[in-house]
This record gives C-alpha cells, sequence and structure tokens, in this order.
C-alpha cells in the first residue's frame, strides 16, 4: 500500500486511463457525489470512466448522474471512494475488493486494503479530497461538479452542523455556492422533502424506540417486513440513524437493520463517546460519532449482544 498525496493521485489519474469508480453499498450522498464529481473530471480529460455500486443509487439524486454520457470501455483501474473497507462494496466484493488500485477516503478507519491511498481523516467528507483532486488535475470543476460535491459535503456534515465540520468545510461549500450551485435546492431535496413512504418508515421505526441503561442509549430497528409494509424503496430508508441520538439524555443512538442472517448497525453518539470503539468490538469501524458494524444472529440475539457491548461503555 502507498500513501498518496493529492499531487501524487492527480499525476497517478493523468498518466493512466480507463477507470471504474466504486460506491460503497447503500450509497450516500458523499461516495455518491464523490464518485461522480471525479468521473465527470476524468471524462472533461477526456478518458474514459464510470461509476458502479452494488445497490441501486436512490432517485432523489438523480441531478448527480443526468446527463452524464459514460463512455463503452474495459476497466484497467480500479477507483474506490469513500470506502472504509472492502466488505462496504457489497456484491462487488467479489470482483474488485483485492484488486482496488487507488481509494480515496476520509475514514480514520480506513483498513489500506487498496494498491494507492489518498486518505484525510481531518475531511469532513470525501468530496472535500475531491474538490481538492479535481483542480490539481487541471480541470476545473463545472457546476455539474459542484452540486455533486456539494451533495457530498452537505449529506456527510448534516448541512454543515455536525462536530466534523471545519473552516476549511464552511470555506469549500461557500467556494461551491459561487460555482453557481442552487444550495437551496439540494438542502431542500436532501433533507426536507420526505415522501409517503419515508414517513410511514419513520412512523415504524420510531414504534420500536426502547431505550437502555437509564435513557442514555436509545435503540430502534428496522425488518425487511416493515420495509415491505412501507412500500418504501433504497431512498426513503436513508438519513435514519442519527434520530435516536437526537432524544434528550442519549448518550448513544443505536439503529439497527435487517440483513442477511443479522443486523446492520449503525451507531451515533454525542460529544464524549466514541461510536467507532463500540463497532470495532463487532469488527466494524468509521468515524468518532458515526460509525457502522454487521452482527449475525436474531434481532434478540443482536439486540442483546449490543446491550453488554453498551453497558460496558457506559459503566453500567
Ligand atoms: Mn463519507
Amino acid at each position: 500500500m502507498k500513501n498518496m498525496n493529492t499531487e501524487l493521485t492527480a499525476e497517478w489519474l493523468l498518466s493512466n486511463d480507463d477507470y471504474l469508480i466504486l460506491c460503497h453499498r447503500y450509497p450516500d450522498g458523499d461516495t455518491i457525489g464523490s464518485a461522480f464529481a471525479l468521473c465527470r473530471a476524468l471524462i472533461a480529460l477526456g478518458k474514459n470512466a464510470a461509476v458502479i455500486c452494488s445497490d441501486l443509487i436512490p432517485s432523489k439524486y438523480a441531478y448527480i448522474y443526468d446527463n452524464l454520457n459514460l463512455p463503452v470501455f474495459k476497466e484497467k483501474n480500479i477507483i474506490a471512494v469513500d470506502v472504509a473497507d472492502p466488505k462496504l462494496l457489497g456484491m462487488l466484493e467479489e470482483e474488485y475488493g483485492g484488486k482496488v488500485d487507488l481509494c480515496i477516503d476520509h475514514h480514520g478507519s480506513n483498513l489500506k486494503y487498496a494498491k494507492r491511498l489518498l486518505l484525510d481523516p481531518k475531511a469532513a467528507a470525501t468530496g472535500e479530497i475531491i474538490y481538492r483532486l479535481i483542480p490539481a488535475m487541471g480541470v476545473s470543476i463545472d457546476k455539474k461538479m459542484a452540486e455533486a460535491l456539494f451533495t457530498a459535503i452537505v449529506t456527510d456534515t448534516g448541512c454543515f452542523r455536525y462536530g466534523n465540520t471545519t473552516p476549511e468545510t464552511m470555506r469549500i461549500g461557500a467556494e461551491l455556492m459561487s460555482m453557481g450551485v442552487d444550495h437551496e435546492a439540494i438542502n431542500r431535496e436532501m433533507f426536507d422533502t420526505k415522501s409517503r413512504e419515508r414517513m410511514a418508515v419513520e412512523q415504524a421505526v420510531l414504534s420500536t424506540l426502547d431505550y437502555w441503561c437509564g435513557g442514555k442509549c436509545a435503540v430502534m430497528y428496522l425488518t425487511d417486513e416493515m420495509i415491505q409494509k412501507t412500500n418504501a424503496n433504497e431512498g426513503d430508508l436513508e438519513g435514519l440513524a442519527p434520530m435516536p441520538k437526537r432524544i434528550e439524555g442519549v448518550k448513544i443512538g443505536i439503529t439497527l437493520r435487517q440483513g442477511d442472517e443479522g443486523y446492520k448497525v449503525s451507531v451515533r453518539t454525542n460529544p464524549g463517546i466514541d461510536a467507532c470503539q463500540i463497532c470495532k468490538k463487532f469488527g466494524g469501524g468509521g468515524h468518532t460519532a458515526a460509525s457502522g458494524c454487521f452482527i449475525k444472529g436474531t434481532l434478540s440475539s443482536v439486540k442483546e449482544d449490543l446491550h453488554i457491548a453498551i453497558s460496558e461503555v457506559l459503566g453500567e
């Protein structure tokens, strides 16, 4: 594994071609926005580039990938963006997990699985790293790239609210706005507009809310059956994870989502508790305030495993 900086990465991208860019599963605004901004920049250079993801990209992100004519080519170089662990490639792991030529990421927990790694754990979003990379390749950021990068940054910072937001994040946001990004429309689409299916999911998921450790931990879950009943699509299920930690007195918020033979666990914490430490116990990772892991078992066994781990962390 070779550690890269922006200049070295730009040089490598300029001297190669035929890039396949991979997003992480359960794609969010950062992985999608970063991937398409980079893809558009490479195409602007006359390179072949395309983006793939193991899961469907939610339609609310359509403005990020519309009007993009992807060339037909055989990939020679694999790039993963915002992917800390090859497991997060989902169904693409088997084919590409061991073949990633370049990983661009901001997760301190990155497993350093790629041949080259451009990592900045201080960046609030991978989109910040791509924002610096595109001009280093000699490409000027156009409006579509700016919209994609703005989306990457607002989604990973909760619209510049979370602790990962730095003065640099705000400066980049301001620069992107001056490039013509319609911040109001993007923020409305990302944070305000909710489908009826989404409202039904929130209603269902909130009805499962449970409190542990004297109310310092709030837990809720989402099963396949609930998803079916509410007729929700992948886009309707995004952004549920921060909900439990918003409750007064809660230090740790946990959201469980049913998966194959177990549950995907999203942990969100308020200052003073390291979510990454909790998830590492179960083979996962992420950031201090937002991390994830996968635990095998039934709903009740997964809850029990978590309850024990959380009680230890909270010293109860
Ligand atoms: Mn990210």
